[in-house]
């Protein structure tokens, strides 16, 4: 027997600092689709998931919940893992950064990276990003880059790993063509980002030569030989900047939650070293039993959302190339969930859960067990999730789009085509499936979409994969439609023809739905069993779902029992949907609160630093607070006597608000639309009791009331319409 090809396939693995909610289904779902499309073509799968626990803002989180670390970590793994469970997700392993299986082999991966020399002890004071757990070149007091959030300046011994010295293999690998050798990552955009962050910026010395030599006349010709010096070539003939890939600090003193460096445990390994560490680890990589490890790795494909490449296709292959060991042969990144046009994540409160999915469409299908109506809700979302959104592109969620393409998709078009094509056959042929005289025009077309489906899922084309099933289903109902079997059934002579077209009916049908397998695992397996075909689990093992050629179907093949399987979805379930998000939604985000980086103003990048209100044991309690729970926020009317911009702080404003009794700073990040002068002599409304804090080295006593429409809105002041007394207390 040939060997079974393997395929070694990773999600990344979720921060525990919150729920989980659609994004992370996207991935999942993504994944597991992909898993078992490979199973069913004979690869021998390996399908790992699970969730990232250490670093400084899980720490943060737990200590804001009031809980200990570990404590706080099984709480969310656990609540990931079960959602997976309810959905139906067949991963092979679930990894947690804090099992000792990990810990080993992070532990191993750090000793051999030192043993090899590409690690080094130094100090560094720089600009440390905790929600983005990375250092980014910003001056002090200036946001981070990526996602916006305030930084904070941390001087620290730490360890360094030399990752400048993998500048020119790693331009070489991602550029390279050649299988054996090449990394690949996809799409193409994320390519090019990840080589113009390892090249340096060739473009801007490109600019900058082409000015100096339009200057001395030398205008257009621009000979390698005239940047030798600046510029290195790859192999590939292009250009990048020696020296602009900066070694990588990978040791932090400054808190504890994380993996010890072995041997100076005052130090721990910088959490992005030991989440990558996890695809290797969940293996087996530096356990007694590797054999896992020797049989699956390189990992095939590891899938990932966009904001996280450069980890996976900068730090993570180097780290390996240290190592001396293979790399992974491909990342492929997708685009983010939007809802309400920003990227659904915790921190904006714009998130989804896919429980409110799964409830919501589970209620259609009153007769099945939870279990089973969640597994049938799955199926809806991750057939829109994959129908609606190009791969690797951002898009909308919406659950009015969610309930417009399951009424059309699956309730009109595939759920209704079997419904009237089965019932025909029980009512006519007595449940067993006919014979039939003629081959349709469409049995070569379904052959031409089993293997561009092929192909499709191959490349990741997942929503041109199902827009050809799509038009096949639509294809076989007009010619339902069009042979009009009700009528040829009333009449003795077309028998023949009846049973012909019923037969080419079922019979795409059957192709049909081992297309559409990996989509809609719960659906089809009712469909294969209606069908009289049995269990399509067993089917997808044997190879039955693949290679699929027309004719499969037996004649006198004895029909299941028959039930509808979509039922359609009125616009109430929309309303049903909305209202229980909106259950679940934060109050509005304070200026001050994007000013101190608790919430993202640009491009959010992971979940926030969780203060104690954006925890997750806080969430439960935070849809309903008692009288008692308002009373402890002291709201006051207070005027502004002083408002002043502070140096070198581009967003904060410095105000001094009259309270009656007293006068108070307060610092207020509203200075992108607010100038001063407008401020002075407002009415507004401040939380008094707000505990101090530092910010730019002044004192905040306080916090103003302001209410943003939308991603990076003009703050809005609450005010009042008469004139109150400064001072007083709002209840
Ligand atoms: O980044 N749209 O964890 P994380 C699409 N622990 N996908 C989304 C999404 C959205 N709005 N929100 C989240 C981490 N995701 C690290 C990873 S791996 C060694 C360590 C998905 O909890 C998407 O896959 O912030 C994204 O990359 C991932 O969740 C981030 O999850």
């Amino acid at each position: 027997m040939p060997e079974q090809k393997k395929f070694y396939l990773t999600t990344p693995i979720y921060y525990v600092n919150a729920r989980p909610h659609i994004g992370h289904a996207y991935t999942t779902l993504t994944a597991d689709t992909i898993a078992r499309r490979k199973r069913l073509e004979g690869y021998d799968v390996r399908f790992l998931t699970g969730t990232d626990e250490h670093g400084q803002k899980i720490q943060r989180s737990a200590d804001a919940a009031g809980i200990a670390p570990q404590q706080f970590a099984d709480e969310v793994s656990a609540s990931f893992r079960s959602l997976w469970e309810r959905m139906g997700i067949t991963y092979d392993d679930y990894i947690r950064t804090t099992e000792p299986r990990h810990k080993q082999g992070v532990q191993k991966l750090f000793s051999t990276l030192k043993e090899k020399g590409y690690i080094y002890l130094d100090s560094y004071t720089g600009q440390y990003c905790v929600s983005d757990e990375a250092f980014v070149e910003v001056g002090p007091g200036e946001p981070c880059p990526d996602c916006g959030r305030i930084t904070e300046t941390i001087t620290e011994e730490n360890y360094y790993f030399r990752l400048s010295a993998f500048q020119e293999e790693l331009i070489n690998r991602i550029e390279s063509d050649d299988p054996d050798y090449r990394f690949e990552i996809e799409p193409a955009a994320r390519k090019n980002e990840v080589l113009s962050f390892l090249r340096g910026d060739v473009s801007k010395i490109l600019r900058e030569e082409q000015a100096v030599g339009r200057e001395s006349g030398l205008d257009g010709v621009y000979p390698a030989s005239l940047y030798s010096g600046i510029f290195k070539f790859s192999k590939q003939g292009n250009p990048f900047i020696p020296g602009s890939l900066k070694d990588l600090s990978i040791s932090r003193t400054s808190f504890k939650w994380g993996i010890p460096v072995p041997g100076d445990e005052k130090h721990v390994i910088y959490v992005w070293l030991d989440a990558l560490a996890n695809y290797m680890t969940a293996l087996g990589y530096g356990s007694a039993g590797d054999s896992l490890w020797q049989k699956y790795w390189p990992a095939d494909l590891h899938l990932v959302g966009k904001e996280i490449i450069r980890f996976h296709c900068v730090y993570w292959p180097a780290f390996l190339l240290a190592a001396e060991l293979p790399l992974p042969k491909k990342v492929q990144a997708h685009g983010w969930l939007l809802f309400e046009e920003s990227k659904m994540s915790k921190s904006r409160g714009n998130i989804v859960r896919s429980e409110t999915i799964l409830d919501a469409f589970g209620s259609l299908k009153p007769e099945l067990g939870k279990a089973e109506q969640d597994l049938f809700a799955t199926d809806v979302l991750r057939y829109f999730l994959l129908r609606e959104i190009p791969f690797g592109q951002d898009g909308s969620f919406s659950f009015d789009a969610l309930v417009t393409r399951y009424n059309a998709d699956l309730a009109n078009g595939y759920g209704n085509l079997v419904s009237r094509t089965l019932s025909m056959i029980a009512k006519n042929f007595d449940g067993e499936v006919p014979a039939p005289l003629t081959k349709p025009f469409f049995a070569e077309t379904l052959d031409a979409t089993s293997a561009s489906v092929a192909s499709d899922l191959n490349e990741l084309v997942f929503t041109r994969a199902v827009t050809s099933i799509a038009s096949a289903i639509t294809s076989v109902d007009r010619y339902f439609s069009e042979s009009e079997p009700w009528k040829l059934a009333k009449v003795d002579t077309q028998r023949e023809e009846l049973a012909s077209v019923l037969y080419n009916a079922a019979e795409a049908i059957r192709i049909i739905t081992a297309l559409l397998y990996p989509f809609l695992p719960y659906a089809t397996a009712r469909v294969w069993e209606q069908l009289g075909l049995g269990d399509i689990g067993a089917a997808a093992k044997s190879g039955e779902l693949n290679n699929l050629v027309w004719g499969g179907l037996k004649p006198g093949t004895k029909l299941g029992t028959l039930a509808p399987i979509f039922p359609r979805a009125d616009k109430e379930l929309i309303t049903r949907m909305n209202e229980a998000e909106q259950q679940n939604r934060p109050a509005a985000v304070p200026a001050e609160a994007k000013a101190e980086g608790v919430v993202p103003t640009t491009d959010d990048k992971s979940q926030a630093i969780a203060p104690p209100a954006d925890t997750v044991v806080a969430e439960e309690a935070k849809q309903h607070i008692s009288i008692d729970d308002f009373i402890k926020v002291e709201l006051r009317a207070a005027v502004v006597k002083v408002a002043e911009r502070i140096p070198k702080a581009d967003k904060l404003l410095r105000l001094e608000v009259d309270l009656g009794d007293e006068q108070r700073q307060i610092l207020s990040g509203i200075a992108e639309w607010y100038t001063p002068e407008e401020l002075i002599g407002r009415r507004i409304i401040i939380v008094a009791n707000l505990a101090p804090r530092k910010m730019r080295g002044l004192e905040s006593h306080g916090m103003l009331l302001a209410a943003s429409e939308g991603e990076n809105g003009k703050p809005m002041l609450a005010t009042f319409a008469e004139d109150v007394t400064p001072g007083t207390r709002l209840k």
